[in-house]
């Protein structure tokens, strides 16, 4: 079975994040751009493989992985040579998926309401809300990374790769308590200088 992963992916959306990862971990990988303008996302041999039809995906030994973390997370272990998740009977793992799942879960959604101006959640509402709010969130990152150099401490995991690209995200969309702050300022320049990043981006 081909050790190749086929990458579906366009410039502008998440599978900019996959694209950091496949060069972070080495993997040999062939890309297959499609045209959002031209909906070739939505096309049906694109929605046989993906029925979301959303972007990245990407074809591993004939299995269909979607969803960024678990792509993200499924290339760490596939790859496990570039050390980017912690040994499964490692407790840090715990550690590991929690960022993972937080990226997705509520950094996504808490920052979604924010761009889209929906009315802030309170009380019971709040409650139920898987994501609570986007204070909430920031504040949890903030703790998460202090005092840093990463989420885990010292060793630099796919996790940070995830979280820091869905930071730089809402600073581009100019989501409130994201820009000037000095920890997430800090944490995504110095991740940024990471070889592949600058790979994955065509500046090296
Ligand atoms: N839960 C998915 C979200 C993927 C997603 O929404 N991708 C966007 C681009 S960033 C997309 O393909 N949108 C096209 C559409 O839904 O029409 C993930 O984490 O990868």
């Amino acid at each position: 079975m081909s050790e190749e992963v086929t990458f579906y992916y366009s410039p502008r959306s998440r599978a900019v994040i996959v694209h950091w990862m496949l060069e972070e971990v080495g993997a040999p990988y062939r890309v297959v751009t499609l045209d959002m303008e031209k909906r070739e996302h939505k096309a049906p041999d694109f929605l046989a493989i993906n029925p979301m039809g959303k972007l990245p995906t990407i074809v591993h030994r004939g299995v269909v992985v979607t969803e960024t973390p678990a792509i993200i997370a499924y290339l760490a272990d596939a790859f496990p040579a570039a050390g980017l998740a912690p040994a499964t009977d490692d407790p840090a793992r715990g550690a590991y998926y929690r960022w993972l799942f937080f990226g997705s879960g509520c950094y996504e959604p808490a920052t979604l309401d924010v761009m889209l101006k929906r009315a802030p959640l309170e009380g019971q509402q709040k409650g139920m809300a898987g994501w609570g709010c986007h204070e909430d969130v920031l504040a949890t990152l903030k703790t998460a990374l202090t005092p840093g150099p990463h989420l885990l401490g010292d060793h630099f995991t796919a996790a940070d790769l995830y979280i820091s690209s869905e930071l730089a995200w809402g600073m581009m969309m100019g989501v409130p308590g994201l820009k000037g702050e000095p920890v997430f300022d800090g944490y995504i320049a110095r991740l940024r200088e990471r070889p592949a990043f600058k790979r994955s981006i065509g500046a090296s």
